[in-house]
């Protein structure tokens, strides 16, 4: 077997442990800055987290879904309702992580509430066995490309601060938000600054298949690709698209599992993956996903959704797997937060890459005190 059958299959018969107490915690970090996507603007982070406790053991999972249904329709609300009423009832100690996982996908939809306690056992799993997360997943420690998502600013003038600040940090690629209106100028802007910096656009859905001859225009300015330009339900217009253009198209919200990468690559409705473990169910789907599209060639990136500390690391240790070929949305704590749940914080090294927290589970530590700090409401579920 080759990229991550074989660790999958190890994990897939590690057993749940026995959790002796389950609480919800709805967190709200405001961010430096805000932050605004053609569909929705943010001024701060607000993430539902889960912790089992088991035998003193605290594991967690962040829920990577908004308050709001402006880029998925999940939402913390819909996540805590699943959660609540349909997933956790399904935890019993002794069954396999892969039964877990077959029982929870009795629930249609809603992976970003399967992911979170996905996330949350296996980071237990981890702690009880003392490895740090990429070690349960299969992969040795390395250091991972880093890259920075840039929101829609208000002017070129701005987005031309925002990437110079990237470059100066040594981000090995940059991904800029786009819009109809906010495209072409903003973009010619940067690439006549920047001529070679490895750089991509990401316009949330904003246009139609009618747009097509306005977006071959970006062809012109060499970009690694474009992603998800039309609708988030779609990947059929995006196969027609893709043949007008020269520029490879990558998708994100369009993708909720194995299957959709596996359709979207079959109908050429992408050339390029962006995984989000939260997006897709969590890890054990992701795994699939990555060897999936290496046996096709398709390139694959970890996607980011903000997160805080908790969520970040997992994508971090995620990123240490075989299949991964792009830097991905991974960048430093200090640009969304002026204080996160965790320590150590995020941080970019001298050549621009961030190295896999060490610690047992997700590896980061939850800083009690911060985490109280930032916390909107909090429940205790058993
Ligand atoms: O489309 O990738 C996206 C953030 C929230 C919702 C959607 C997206 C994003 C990002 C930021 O681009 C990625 C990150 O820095 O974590
Ligand atoms: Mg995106």
């Amino acid at each position: 077997m080759t990229g991550n059958a074989a660790a999958l299959a190890t994990l897939l018969a590690e057993e749940v442990p026995a959790v002796d107490r389950v609480d919800f915690v709805l967190v709200r970090l405001p961010f430096v800055s805000p932050f605004a996507i053609s569909t929705a603007v943010w001024t701060a982070k607000e993430a539902l987290l889960v912790r089992l406790e088991s035998g003193g053991i605290a594991g967690w999972g962040e829920c990577v879904s908004d308050p709001d249904p402006y880029y998925a329709y999940e939402t913390n609300g819909t996540a805590r309702h699943v959660l609540k009423d349909f997933l956790l009832p399904l935890l019993a100690p002794g069954i396999a992580l892969g039964e877990l996982e077959k029982r929870m996908r009795h629930v249609r939809g809603h992976e970003m509430a399967r992911a979170t306690l996905e996330n949350a056992v296996i980071d237990l799993i981890a702690k009880k066995k003392g490895l740090p997360l990429h070690a349960l997943l299969g992969a040795p420690r390395k250091k991972i490309p880093s890259g920075i998502s840039i929101g829609i600013q208000e002017s070129p003038a701005a987005l031309l601060a925002a990437v110079e600040e990237a470059v100066a940090k040594k981000y090995h690629r940059v991904k800029m938000k786009i819009q109809k209106g906010k495209d072409l100028e903003y973009v010619g802007a940067v690439r006549g600054m920047f001529p070679a910096l490895p750089l991509m656009v990401d316009a949330n859905g904003d246009y139609r298949l009618e747009d097509a001859a306005h977006l071959a225009k970006l062809d012109a300015f060499g970009l690694m690709m474009i992603e998800q330009p039309l609708s988030y339900f779609d990947f059929y217009e995006h196969a027609l698209l893709q043949k007008s253009l020269k520029t490879p198209l990558c998708l994100d919200e369009s993708i909720h599992s194995l299957g959709d990468a596996a359709a979207a690559i079959a109908l050429g409705g992408c050339r390029i993956l962006n995984l989000k473990q939260g997006r897709v169910g969590g890890l054990l789907e992701s795994m699939r996903i990555l060897d999936h599209a290496a046996a096709r060639g398709v390139p694959v990136w970890s996607g980011g959704m903000d997160e805080t500390g908790i969520g970040r690391a997992v994508n971090i240790h995620l990123q240490t797997l075989p299949g991964f070929t792009l830097p991905g949305d991974t960048s430093e704590t200090s640009r969304y937060f002026h204080e996160d749940l965790v320590d150590p914080p995020v941080v970019l090294d001298a050549d621009g890459f961030i190295d896999v927290p060490a610690g047992p589970g997700f590896g980061a530590r939850v800083v009690e005190e911060r985490l109280a700090r930032h916390t909107l409401s909090e429940e205790r579920i058993l």
